[in-house]
């Protein structure tokens, strides 16, 4: 059952640069339990793509299967959209990707999706560098099928009737560090203010970003003992300092600001800026800093939340294979079908035996 939002508009409803209003970037009614933080991701991703003036219909939305992939349907409505089969959303993209490269690819998982049947999947679509940015709506559970524990519930941790998990869990931001992939980013579903500076360098970014959002399942594993839980991220969250994002057509004011900015120039001209807070406070360009940082966290229990990497190096899979920058469907007869002796060209070089 699909529940639409009442078309009305706000008189004084404000539009952005691209001439839209807020409610031009929403979809249809959640039908998720009242207070999941899928539903607060949402938000923030209705606002960030408000703020950013992105074109709707230049937006594609893939995601796989659970909770956390129905939540496309309930934002960006006027985007390209494709649910596809549980674990498989980053094949679909690359798909999609490799035959439009023109459109802005946004992935939403779910830690069962993506750590546990996608796991494989996932690694590739890293590894390639894919030019998407990738969600994962973190609960530590598998919600849709009623909360057993996923790959990403913490070790020792009791689920909702109080059965230990006695699995190590999967770092997911860890993962991607190791992989070499280019932006690595922790939110909370819970911060939308530090969640959307992470989603508009994640979404200014080109290549594979990576955001890890932790985002409780109010239904089965936000019990007192649950470290998957609002109280527990609440209280054990260590920030890697204040984030801002700047677009590349505002002025940037903050370079006299005091020293401890830390500035990343995106490829678009666009801006990361990170105002560290702590002593132990990393240098978002090294990978390994990133990681021996997550690792001591987690050994003292913390949860580190924040960019944690960001480089602009790499060639994004486009570039890599050398691939048409113009989209299929825009490709002209003459280019598909190049003619006789192009083709016989190409296959006398395959079949030279060197
Ligand atoms: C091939 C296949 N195996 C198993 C399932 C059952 N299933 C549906 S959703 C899901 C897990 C979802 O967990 P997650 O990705 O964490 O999403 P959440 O609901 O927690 O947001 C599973 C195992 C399925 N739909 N397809
Ligand atoms: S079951 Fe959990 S993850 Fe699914 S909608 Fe309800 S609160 Fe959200
Ligand atoms: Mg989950």
């Amino acid at each position: 059952m699909t529940y639409h939002l009442p078309a009305f508009r706000h008189p004084h409803s404000p539009p952005n640069s691209a001439g839209h209003t807020y409610r031009d970037y929403e979809g249809v009614i959640s039908t998720l339990c009242a207070g999941c933080g899928h539903d607060s991701i949402s938000a923030a991703l209705v606002q960030t793509c408000y703020e950013l003036s992105i074109e709707p219909h230049q937006v594609a939305k893939l995601s796989g299967i659970g909770c956390s992939s129905k939540t496309p349907n309930y934002f960006l409505g006027y985007s390209h959209g494709f649910n596809a089969v549980h674990g498989r959303m980053p094949s679909v993209a690359t798909g999609a990707n490799l035959a439009n490269p023109n459109l802005l690819y946004l992935g939403v998982s779910g830690d069962g999706d993506t750590a546990s049947i996608g796991m494989g999947q996932f690694v590739h679509a890293i590894r390639r560098n894919l030019n998407i940015t990738y969600l994962v709506e973190n609960n530590g559970c598998y919600g849709l099928t009623k909360g057993q524990p996923s790959a990403t519930a913490d070790h020792n941790s009791p689920n909702k009737s109080g059965e230990i998990n006695e699995h190590i869990s999967v770092d997911l931001c860890g993962l991607a560090l190791q992989l070499g992939c280019g932006y690595v980013a922790r939110g909370f579903s819970g911060d939308k203010k530090q969640l959307i500076p992470l989603l508009k360098g994640a979404l200014t970014y080109k290549g594979f970003a990576f955001v890890d959002i932790l985002s409780p399942c109010v239904t089965f594993n936000n019990h007192a003992e649950s470290s998957k839980s609002y109280d527990h991220i609440r209280a054990h969250a260590v920030m890697m300092g204040e984030l801002d994002f700047v677009p590349a057509y505002e002025e940037i004011v903050v370079e006299s600001a005091p020293r401890k900015v830390q500035r990343v120039q995106l490829h678009d001209g666009s801006s990361v800026f990170l105002y560290k807070t702590g002593d132990d406070d990393i240098d978002l360009s090294d990978a390994t800093a990133a990681l021996n940082f997550l690792r001591t966290h987690i050994d003292s229990g913390h949860i580190t939340t924040g960019l944690l990497h960001c480089n602009g190096a790499g060639l994004e899979l486009h570039q890599t294979l050398n691939t048409s920058e113009t989209a299929f469907n825009q490709l002209s007869e003459k280019e598909l079908c190049p003619g006789n002796q192009v083709l016989q060209q190409i296959n006398h070089s395959l079949s030279v035996i060197r």
